[in-house]
């Protein structure tokens, strides 16, 4: 069995539900701002969620619409303008102490530190929102617990692709075996795996119901031992270092989640 030495966390729905409360309503902040009549309703986000980055993202959007500019450079004008935007907002909006770390991630980052894992940040979002959302629940001084930082800026393709974790891999000279991934969507789950990553899944809001496999355990969220599969011995209390160690003990023995 081989020994965990990592946790590689994503950001976006794992450590915070950043996407519904957050990056959307910040999204819409920015077409306001611009005198544009259009609005991402919660439903509307979530299918685009289906696109990782924001930039990326409008464009998809604009594809769609009527009463988007015609021509691509204008088209990647605007949702340059917007992204930028809303990443203001979306600081501001964190900062009004509006977005919560998930349930248990505090708990987990501090005890895989006490424990002397290394920990890496691994997400498609921009480094401007990963520094906002970390420094108002960890403070000034975060990125000192994380041993990489790898963020959309540093890759040409995003998740599903698995360019953030084979970076990140690289800056911590890892074998992807020795390390956990945690991850809350479809896309996370495609591009750990992808990098021969095991991967935990706290389901977040938009991915409730979504179908995933290959993850070796599922389950609502780090602080509870219900509703986890495989399923968790005790029902008090949250998901530990030794939970995690477990599963990633018996991947191997372990094929699909439906
Ligand atoms: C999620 C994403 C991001 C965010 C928005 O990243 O796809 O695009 O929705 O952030 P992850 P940006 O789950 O990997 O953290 O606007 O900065 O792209
Ligand atoms: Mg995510």
């Amino acid at each position: 069995m081989s020994r965990l030495q990592a946790l590689f966390w994503d950001v976006d729905g794992t450590l915070a539900e950043t996407e519904r409360d957050g990056h959307r309503v910040a999204f819409n902040q920015a077409f306001a701002d611009l005198g544009l009549a259009w609005c991402w309703d919660e439903q509307r986000y979530g299918e685009l969620l289906a696109v990782t980055g924001g930039r990326e993202r409008l464009l998809a959007d604009m594809a769609t619409r009527s009463d988007a500019p015609v021509s691509p450079q204008e088209r990647e004008a605007l949702a340059l303008e917007l992204h930028r935007r809303k990443n203001r907002h979306y600081g501001d909006l964190v900062h009004a102490a509006q977005l919560p770390l998930r349930p248990g991630v505090g708990a987990l980052i501090d005890e895989a530190r006490r424990a002397g894992l290394r920990q890496a940040i691994t997400t498609t979002t921009s480094r401007s929102n990963v520094d906002a959302l970390l420094r108002v629940h960890l403070g000034a001084g975060w990125a000192a617990h994380f041993a990489a930082v790898v963020c959309g800026e540093d890759v040409q393709h995003k998740k599903p692709h698995p360019e953030v974790y084979l970076l990140a891999l690289q800056q911590l000279a890892l074998d992807p075996l020795h390390a956990v991934a945690l991850e809350d969507s479809p896309g996370g789950v495609a591009a750990a795996r992808a990098a021969h990553v095991p991967v935990l899944v706290t389901r977040s809001a938009y991915f409730l119901q979504a179908p995933l496999e290959g993850a070796i355990a599922i389950g609502p969220g780090l602080d509870q031992r219900d509703g986890w599969r495989p399923a968790l011995r005790g029902r008090e209390g949250p998901v530990t270092l030794d939970d995690i160690q477990a599963w990633h003990g018996e991947m191997d023995t372990v094929s699909h989640f439906g």
